[in-house]
């Protein structure tokens, strides 16, 4: 590996934010300094943790003051998004700092290839503590992290096992508690107090299929959410993909798995198993209760259902809609309830051992998420539900406190950002930005104007369509492929909830034919073509027609 890549940015440690001084007659530059001492950094992120379900960005659903600290002691971006809006490949892109067509972990399905060069190995390198936490989903164990406990593929929320580097163990509990009892229990105890360190902290609540801790069950099933605009879409004005997507609330989720109608009533009701898999969805969450565990979900969700048994064959189709998102998001955001309350935990712990003063934490998710909106759950398209991601972060005495961004920042830039700020050159290969100018106050260095995104698990859960899209503050220009041909463009300051495919509007042929243009430039910047689309392509269907190549399972 490139030993320059471990030498010391030295003139990273000067930034100048050139601010005058106006307190003096005689105006002069204040240098501002980023400081000597390689900081500690703590990475936390939920997965499929929507920004709507964050207060720092909108209070409609829930309050959370803990992860609003972040926001209020920090920046938050209000456009972080995504290259590719779906787990295992934000992840990878994360690591490395590069599109997915290029280290190659383009979907959920095949494992991570471990010779792509991940940040935490640099960081490990050049002297930094590193450990893990949660959840990564790789189908293999990360590189270069001197602990790490992750849990194997999508993970459990109760009792769940982990990987570590001495083998299986299972914890009894609630998932969101044990990752971060695990990451104070190493600050506490294992962290060596000679070199700064990096600790991913990576929660696996909020995902499908939302089963909140214990302690939340009451208080969150008798909410009522407020519900979206768009929760009654039907798909008009837009392309195919939307029309042909499977994550609609009504029709795609499942009822026991995802509404947590028992499977007993389900019989009794002459509901079937649409997906296949809903009953083993259900016993593969709530099978996995200890004894007191299910006495208080049977104590809280069996009067529940039995009510809904009773009015069930009177409910027409708007009631049920209706009914499936308030369960839905009962259960979601009583995840992020757990959530929200860990992410205090740490942040106590830090300001009571004043490790916080030295130490850059960021709180972000592996993508976005549908709350509803469109009548949807889950993620995958460009729409900027699932295409755009919560980040904030906090760094004393470098941060502004309260300061808030909107440029067009993306999970491919946070390899070269953290590098950069434990002094780290990176790889000039990686394909991102440093956020460092932005997070110091010098803007005016930040000159992205659009960002590139490519979406490719189809044909398979969801039935969301390969599409690739350029995206800039103005508009959303997007290409599904394989099997169609369409365009879709989209307003985004005229039309922020993305009802209408304008690409075919007179009005608006000019700037198609600017954004087409730019996105030829764009996929050719970032290594991106047709060949390889097609290379990609033709590996997933073998694989899908293949039982002896190897892949990782869905659930
Ligand atoms: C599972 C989920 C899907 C989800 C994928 C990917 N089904 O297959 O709804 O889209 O994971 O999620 S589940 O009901 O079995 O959980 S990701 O976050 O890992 O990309
Ligand atoms: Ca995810």
């Amino acid at each position: 590996m490139n030993k320059n890549l471990t030498v010391l940015k030295l003139v990273s440690v000067f930034f100048l934010m050139g601010m005058i001084a106006c307190k003096s007659r005689d105006a002069k530059v204040v240098k501002k300094e980023l400081p000597s001492q390689r900081p500690n950094i703590i990475f936390m992120m939920s997965d499929d943790h929507a920004y709507q379900a964050i207060s720092a960005y909108s209070d409609h659903l829930i309050q959370t003051p803990n992860i609003d600290r972040i926001a209020n002691e920090g920046i938050k971006f209000t456009n972080a998004c995504v290259s590719n809006s779906i787990c295992a490949p934000s992840r990878a892109t994360i690591l490395t700092g590069k599109h997915c067509h290029i280290h190659g972990k383009v979907d959920n399905v095949f494992p991570f290839d471990e010779s792509q060069v991940t940040f935490p190995q640099l960081m490990q390198e050049a002297g930094y503590q590193t450990a893990m936490f949660g959840k990564l989903h790789f189908g293999n164990n990360p590189k270069g992290i001197d602990e790490f406990k992750i849990l194997p593929g999508q993970g459990q929320y109760y009792n769940p096992d982990f990987n570590t580097n001495e083998g299986k163990i299972t914890v009894e509990g609630y998932v969101t508690d044990i990752i971060m009892d695990m990451t104070i229990d190493w600050l506490e105890n294992r962290r060596q107090e000679d070199k700064p360190f990096m600790l991913f902290s990576m929660q696996k609540a909020p995902h499908r299929e939302w089963l909140p801790a214990p302690r939340h069950f009451k208080e969150y099933t008798k909410k009522t959410f407020v519900e979206p605009e768009t929760l009654f879409d039907d798909y008009e004005g837009r392309g195919s993909a939307a029309k042909t997507a499977e994550m609609n609330l009504l029709t795609h989720m499942n009822w026991a798995g995802d509404s947590k109608l028992y499977p007993e009533m389900m019989a009794e009701l002459g509901i079937e198993d649409m997906s296949g898999w809903d009953l083993e969805a259900f016993e593969r969450e709530v099978g996995r209760m200890n004894p007191e565990q299910r006495a208080v979900w049977d104590s809280v969700y069996r009067p529940m259902m039995e009510d809904f048994k009773v009015k069930y064959p009177k409910m027409n189709e708007t009631e049920l809609m209706k009914w499936r998102y308030q369960r839905y998001m009962q259960d979601y955001l009583g995840c992020i309830a757990s959530v929200d309350e860990n992410v205090g935990r740490l942040l106590d712990y830090l300001e009571e051992t004043k490790l916080d003063e030295n130490t850059i934490i960021i709180y972000t998710s592996d993508q976005g998420f549908y709350l509803g909106e469109h009548g949807w759950f889950d993620k995958r398209f460009v729409y900027d539900e699932s295409f755009k991601t919560p980040l904030l972060i906090k760094w004393p005495n470098v941060i502004k406190p309260g300061t808030t961004n909107t440029e067009m920042v993306q999970n491919l830039d946070f390899a070269q950002t953290i590098l950069e700020a434990a002094h780290i050159v990176p790889p000039s290969d990686m394909q991102g930005e440093s956020l460092i100018p932005l997070l110091i106050g010098n803007d005016s260095e930040w000159t992205r104007d659009a960002v590139y995104y490519h979406y490719y698990e189809y044909p398979g859960i969801h039935m969301v369509k390969r599409h690739y899209a350029i995206i800039t503050q103005d508009y959303k220009l997007a290409h599904f492929y394989y099997d169609v041909d369409e365009w879709e463009l989209y307003d985004r300051k005229n039309d922020p909830q993305e009802m209408k495919n304008v690409v075919n509007d007179p009005a608006y042929a000019d700037v198609v034919v600017k954004l087409k243009k730019q996105l030829v430039e764009l996929r050719k910047e970032y290594g991106d073509s047709s060949q390889l689309d097609q290379e990609i392509l033709r590996k997933y269907l073998e694989a899908k027609n293949n039982p002896d190549i190897e892949t990782v399972p869905l659930h």
